[in-house]
């Protein structure tokens, strides 16, 4: 039979098959590509099962080509990887000004990331009740569109505590999708879940008042089925996402906004740093490419730098 993981804890995989919730197993050895990975299966994962004689529990043979998945670095072993989630069909990154603070070079990675992974992005801005009205709060919303909606990533707005009705914004966007919510710890990920999902109940907590960091309430990933079809997957905070491998020459194609002027540089190799004839950089003077994002390429080009 074919199911879909749904959460995996520790050796056991929920897999849902229907309308059912099967446990099953990883029998012997699993060969993967060429990726060194923490968790052989993740969170999306299609799979083919063999039901266990006289057990209520399943055997996985084997696992579906994966459409694609989003990896980051793995926190506890070297040089491995961690699969967040596989089989997605868009990605929810969750911000705050405030309580916890997202700045736009994270949102920048995780943009670059799920362009690598051809991931469609939304930002979804959340605890608008803490800052929708204040003078700051007003500057810093008007630069996140000045800067992201030409790029064309949409921006929702809402409080996720706060607003009634949910389920009028996100519908059209989630159903019969499989969505990611992604964020910093804090930021409301399980909150809104809980919203559009009343009977995950996925724990929240608040965010510590000294640091103004998330404490990680969710601590693994889960695969939750929307009321009108589709999928959301709660995951832990992150602080960094992402970002593996990507050679220097490859990562102004991740950047859609450079994108559009590759090839018109002097030199073919370009790194838009400070090359003679640089086209992004032109670009850059023009102001057609924001400030703030030819910054965060520069960061992210120089932190891959320093890992080769
Ligand atoms: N003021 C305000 N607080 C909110 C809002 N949404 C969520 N919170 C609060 O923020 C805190 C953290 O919310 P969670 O949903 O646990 O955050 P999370 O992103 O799931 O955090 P992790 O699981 O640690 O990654 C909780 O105290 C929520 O009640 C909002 O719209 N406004
Ligand atoms: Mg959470
Ligand atoms: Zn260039």
């Amino acid at each position: 039979m074919k199911g879909r993981v749904i959460k995996s804890t520790g050796s056991w995989y929920s897999v849902r098959v229907d309308e059912q919730i099967i446990q099953a197993r990883l029998k012997g050895k699993f060969k993967q590509d060429d990726l060194k990975l923490t968790n052989p299966i993740s969170v999306g994962d299609w799979v083919e099962m063999d039901a266990e004689v006289g057990q209520p529990t399943a055997v996985i043979r084997a696992i579906l080509p994966r459409e694609n998945y989003v990896i980051r670095k793995s926190t506890r072993k070297q040089h491995f990887s961690h699969i967040i989630a596989s089989n997605l069909d868009q990605a929810m990154l969750l911000i705050t000004m405030e309580q916890p603070r997202t700045s736009f070079g994270f949102i920048d990675r995780f943009l670059v990331s799920t362009e690598s992974f051809r991931i469609p992005a939304i930002l979804v801005v959340n605890k608008m009740d803490l800052y929708g009205e204040t003078e700051k709060g007003k500057k810093w919303l008007k630069d996140l569109h000045e800067i992201y909606e030409p790029l064309g990533y949409s921006i929702l707005e809402i409080s996720a505590s706060e607003d009634e009705d949910l389920s009028a914004s996100f519908r059209a966007l989630l159903e019969g999708k499989s969505t990611l919510i992604s964020g910093h710890s804090g930021v409301g990920k399980s909150t809104l879940l809980n919203k559009l999902i009343p009977k995950a109940s996925q724990p929240t907590q608040q965010v510590s008042k000294f640091s103004s960091k998330g404490v990680h309430t969710t601590t693994f990933a889960e695969l939750f089925e929307l009321p009108w079809g589709g999928d959301l997957i709660d995951t832990p905070g992150i602080k960094e996402f992402g970002i593996l491998d990507i050679e220097e020459n490859e990562l102004s194609h991740y950047f859609p906004e450079m994108r559009a002027f590759l090839g018109q540089c002097k030199f073919h190799n370009c790194r838009h740093v400070n090359e003679p004839g640089c086209m992004v950089r032109q670009k850059l003077e023009e102001g057609l490419i924001h400030p703030s994002r030819y910054m965060s390429y520069l960061n992210i080009l120089h932190e891959e730098d320093s890992h080769r």
